[in-house]
């Protein structure tokens, strides 16, 4: 049962117990109307409390339900919400943990709200696209205020309960027992007069509602241009104020039915459930038995192991830090420094948080200080026989059952493993840079990495934030196996007849925070430079442009050397077109052959995207990833891909599959097509008209 109905002292008690979220869904929806019934009809019974089991009150409508036919199944939220204000017996929402979209929006139907210190209170559908359906933004701007509630509805941001005590929202907080206080609080209200107050026949009171509604607009407008649905928030609150509480939710309930449809939603619901899925590795159960980790070790202090280091410090968790020079030691230990100056400048962190951080590092030049450490992170130079040196030194000096981890973006993270007599507690840690800053981390699993080992590195990843996926091993794992096939057909596309700038602008308009020549420059185009120059020899059979290397060939490596595909002004970080660039790219062409032609920015957005689908296509195929969102969350988290767009494989999806089949053909047949081997799940899909997702 999603819901169940006790009584206590002549108060009816309607529990929504529908884990993990009690989700609103059909069946919690029809229980809260049978409940109602019942309590109505019973002499007995003189007034009715809605409360949550366990940690939410409600986590709102249940999403899986959308664009099915349960989500309109009647009874409605509205049907039940129009329930709740019907009710002669006055009903009292107790709201404890979580009280958020359509939960927030059933206890705003109720009488009156008592709610428990520390409740998470949101409106969060625009983060999922939509709007709050069910009469969030005709009643939040009367219970708060119009400037408090569209704050809350255009972000989605949670707030804590205690922060809203006073705004209007709630008639009590509870000090102790929430239920007690709460039938303590019916009891009275039943020996009040009817009718009970109700939220929708309060006023909007605003000195100039209209000049603000517009300056929302704007402001909204501006901040959200690839995202219908904060504005249509704005338009539905400024409906109601204009137009009044029924027109208003009338109004609400048009745009709800307009966003749940458009692609912008679900690519975002696609993320909120990628995310979660990627926790889930499908050997490794949920109850499997995590290893503590309480102290977390890091090798390297340059950008990326320093980067590491303050994942953990703010969370709280101790580091050793080792380097093998006391100079580049101390240089990392400034930059951390200096990374959390920044911070306390922005007004982001307190000058005592920063120091309480900086405490829990401590700085070693000696393998011997890592022996307590449960977790050791390597964050050296990106060669095979250097992290040998580590590892075999790891293996003499780490106690038992510590997790031995590689920051490794390429290596192979077996022969990593084979480097220590306990290749079982070996794992891949791939930070992505800035390692403080961005929310993915891969995780490398080795063919004998234990599964107590990937369940507390799931568990570690939670903790500091990061959106973990896993991978298998191959060359560049997930997604930098996939960017290397983007880049190809970047490079590709200069030697046919586009210019850097044009390939950058077509792919940001498609989305992209950065085109490949612009964040090439970024990273360095020595990077790119040096995997080319080992595939040459590992791999001679695969074909590469070699524009790019004689851009390496003269210096160019970026941002960093001034000049790049781009030129840099010194100390500043526009990318201006380089001329000599583009006549070394036009000279290149002539060199080896190739009659430039105009190349279209579709066909740019196309060669660019599908090269990623492609080889994502053979990463599920060969099983290095698990399931299509893993490769979504990948490049949604860690790569810039819009995530309006919902990452390269629901992109696909949205594109279809047959369309994206043809056009990997056809650019089969054209120069450089030998780029492109069709994946066979793509064709499969082509032909069966499935999607990955
Ligand atoms: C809405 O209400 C529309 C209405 O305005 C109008 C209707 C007409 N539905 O995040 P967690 C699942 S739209 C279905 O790991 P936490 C989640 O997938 C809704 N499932 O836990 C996961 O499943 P699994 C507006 C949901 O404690 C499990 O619960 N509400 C829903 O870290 C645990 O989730 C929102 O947007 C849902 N609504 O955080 C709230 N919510 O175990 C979205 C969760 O299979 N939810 N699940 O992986 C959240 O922000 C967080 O889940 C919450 C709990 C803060 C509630």
């Amino acid at each position: 049962m999603a819901v169940d109905y006790t009584t206590r002292d002549g108060v009816a008690v309607i529990t929504l117990n529908n884990p993990p979220v009690n989700g609103l869904g059909h069946s919690t929806r029809a229980g809260i109307v049978e409940g109602l019934a019942r309590a109505n009809s019973d002499p007995a019974v003189s007034a009715i409390v809605i409360t949550g089991a366990g940690k939410a009150f409600s986590g709102g409508a249940d999403i899986t339900e959308f664009n099915t036919p349960k989500a309109t199944q009647e009874p409605t939220l509205h049907t039940v919400i129009k329930e709740v204000e019907k009710s002669a017996k006055p009903i009292i929402a107790a709201i404890h943990g979580v009280a958020m979209g359509g939960g927030l929006e059933l206890a705003l139907g109720a009488h009156y709200r008592i709610a428990a210190p520390g409740a998470q209170i949101a409106l969060p559908e625009v983060k999922l696209g939509i709007l709050p359906g069910a009469g969030g933004t005709q009643r939040l701007p009367r219970a708060i205020g119009l400037e408090a509630a569209l704050n809350m509805i255009v972000t989605g941001t949670p707030v804590l309960s205690e922060k809203l005590a006073n705004a209007g929202l709630f008639d009590a907080m509870a000090q102790g027992d929430l239920l007690d206080e709460a039938i303590a609080f019916a009891r009275q209200a039943a020996g009040k007069p009817g009718p009970h107050p109700l939220v929708r026949n309060r006023k909007i009171e605003h000195a100039n509602a209209e000049g603000f509604l517009q300056f929302s607009r704007n402001t909204v407008a501006a901040m959200s241009k690839n995202y219908p649905a904060p504005l249509k928030c704005v338009d539905a609150i400024a409906a109601g104020v204009k137009q009044g509480f029924d027109k208003g939710l009338a109004f609400e309930r048009e745009c709800f039915v307009e966003l749940v449809q458009t692609p912008e939603s679900q690519a975002l619901r696609h993320a909120f459930f990628g995310e979660r899925a990627a926790s889930k590795i499908p050997d490794v159960p949920s109850s499997t038995p995590t290893r503590a980790i309480q102290q977390v070790a890091v090798i390297g202090a340059g950008t990326m192991g320093g980067g590491i280091t303050m994942n953990f410090l703010n969370a709280g968790v101790p580091v050793t830090l080792l380097e093998t020079k006391q100079e580049a030691l101390d240089r990392g230990l400034a930059t951390i420094r200096k990374n959390y100056e920044a911070q306390v400048k922005k007004g982001k962190l307190t000058a005592e948080k920063l120091e309480a951080r900086m405490a829990l590092i401590r700085p070693t030049l000696t393998y011997d200080d890592l022996k307590q450490a449960d977790l050791i992170i390597e964050a050296v130079f990106e060669e095979l026989g250097v992290k040998e040196q580590v590892f075999t030194r790891l293996d003499e000096v780490a106690k038992a059952g510590a997790i031995l981890a590689s920051n490794t973006s390429t290596l192979d993270v077996d022969k990593i493993a084979a480097f220590t007599k306990r290749p079982q507690d070996v794992v891949g840690l791939h930070f992505f840079s800035p390692a403080n800053v961005m929310k993915l981390l891969e995780v490398v699993r080795g063919k004998e990495t234990a599964k107590d080992v990937l369940a507390t590195v799931m568990q570690v990843a939670k903790k500091i934030r990061k959106t973990a996926v896993v991978s298998g091993v191959c060359d560049g794992f997930i997604g930098n196996r996939m960017i290397e096939q983007y880049i190809r057909q970047a490079l590709y596309m200069l030697e046919e007849g586009a210019l850097p700038a044009q390939v950058d602008r077509a792919i940001e308009k498609f989305g992209f925070a950065m085109g490949p020549f612009r964040m090439s420059d970024l990273a360095g185009n020595d990077i790119g430079w040096a995997i080319r120059k080992r595939r040459y020899q590992e791999t001679p059979e695969i074909k590469y442009s070699k524009v790019a290397d004689r851009l390496c060939e003269q210096g160019r490596f970026g941002q960093k050397t001034g000049a790049g595909w781009y030129d840099y002004k010194a100390g500043e970080r526009n990318a201006l077109p380089s001329k000599l660039v583009d006549e070394m790219i036009v000279a290149y062409s002539k060199e080896v052959g190739v009659q430039r032609r105009k190349i279209s920015d579709e066909e740019i957005v196309e060669r660019l995207v599908y090269a990623l689908v492609n080889e994502g296509a053979m990463i599920l195929e060969e099983g290095i990833a698990s399931k299509a969102s893993d490769i979504d969350m990948v490049y949604l988290t860690g790569y810039g891909f819009p995530l309006w767009r919902g990452g390269p494989m629901l992109y696909a999806d949205a594109a279809g599959l047959y369309n994206v089949a043809r056009a990997i053909r056809r650019y089969a047949q054209q120069p450089n097509g030998d780029a492109w081997q069709i994946a066979s799940s793509v064709a499969e899909l082509a032909e069966s008209g499935g999607t990955f997702n």
